[in-house]
């Protein structure tokens, strides 16, 4: 899923992938948290992560979809409001999430897309026209996952954290401007780490990370230092099979919330920040 806005009226839209039935599907926001207007996107074998992308300096916001089966890059060109696709790029065997960064520092976005059965890394350069160099591969942890972007150790490149669902562990990249990416430290988590969010929880304006595990069904919070090293707080522990989450302070006390996807209820569950790095499941 991504959240982006496309359509002219500025509102907040949504993007969603349907892997089983091949296709995207648009949702267009009406600014007052409704989305009231859907488009299908059809024809998109097996989609497994989509991401919005201004190519062309925010002039108009494209897709990159990731097809799993076909271990495929589709960038769906927008043509006002109606997207067509076009261009395609190799990616390693079985990808599961495409994430958008600028990791050489060109102002265009860029894409990397993880490989579930080569344990690599692909990095696409943006040409700023919507279309990408050939990709740098990286040979990462197990079954890469989820990717986090930040300036961890605040140089002014793009640095990643990467969910390494087999290693059970979220592996820092220190970018170095140019799209390379070299091995930081390793964060271990419980077993099979899934989401990943970056936000800073503790309001020391240092990006921080929050990763959730699936089997385990817990929260690691990693308090970042500007350095490009990260600290664990005590685990959370939740009964929640987290897929994904999302932070922001949605109850607008001015700490970071968390809201957590959950397969055990097919639910979202909020749990409220107390703006030192802890969470607390909210009361209904
Ligand atoms: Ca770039
Ligand atoms: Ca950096
Ligand atoms: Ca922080
Ligand atoms: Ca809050």
């Amino acid at each position: 899923m991504s959240r982006q806005v496309w359509s002219p009226t500025r509102n907040l839209d949504l993007v969603t992938v349907n892997t089983g039935g091949g296709s995207l599907t648009l949702y267009f926001g009406d600014g007052t948290g409704k989305f009231t207007r859907a488009q299908e996107i059809p024809g998109i074998h097996g989609p497994a992560s989509v991401v919005a992308f201004e190519a062309n300096r925010g002039r108009r916001l494209d897709l990159a979809v990731v097809q799993a089966k076909e271990s495929r890059l589709v960038v769906l060109e927008n043509l006002g409001g109606r997207f067509k696709a076009g261009r395609t790029y190799e990616v390693g065997r079985a990808p599961h999430i495409v994430t958008k960064a600028d990791l050489n520092r060109d102002g265009i976005p860029d894409l990397v897309v993880g490989s579930f059965a080569r344990h690599t890394l692909s990095v696409f350069i943006g040409k700023g026209d919507g279309s990408f160099h050939n990709a740098r591969e990286f040979q990462v942890g197990r079954f890469p996952h989820y990717v986090g972007v930040g300036d961890w150790n605040r140089d002014g490149h793009q640095d990643l954290a990467l969910v390494c669902a087999g290693e059970d562990a979220v592996f820092i990249l220190q970018g170095d401007g140019t799209g390379n990416l070299r091995k930081g430290g390793t964060l271990p988590t419980g077993a099979n780490p899934h989401g990943i969010a970056v936000a800073d929880v503790n309001g020391d304006a240092l990006a921080d990370l929050i990763v959730s595990t699936r089997s385990s069904g817990e929260l690691y919070v990693f308090l970042g230092d500007g350095k490009g090293g990260f600290a664990p707080l005590p685990v959370i522990r939740t009964d929640q099979d987290i897929i994904a989450l999302a932070a922001a302070d949605f109850d607008r006390d001015g700490k970071l919330d968390l809201a957590l996807v959950s397969a055990s209820h097919n639910s979202v569950v909020m749990l409220q920040g107390d703006g030192k790095g802890g969470f607390l499941v909210r009361s209904p």
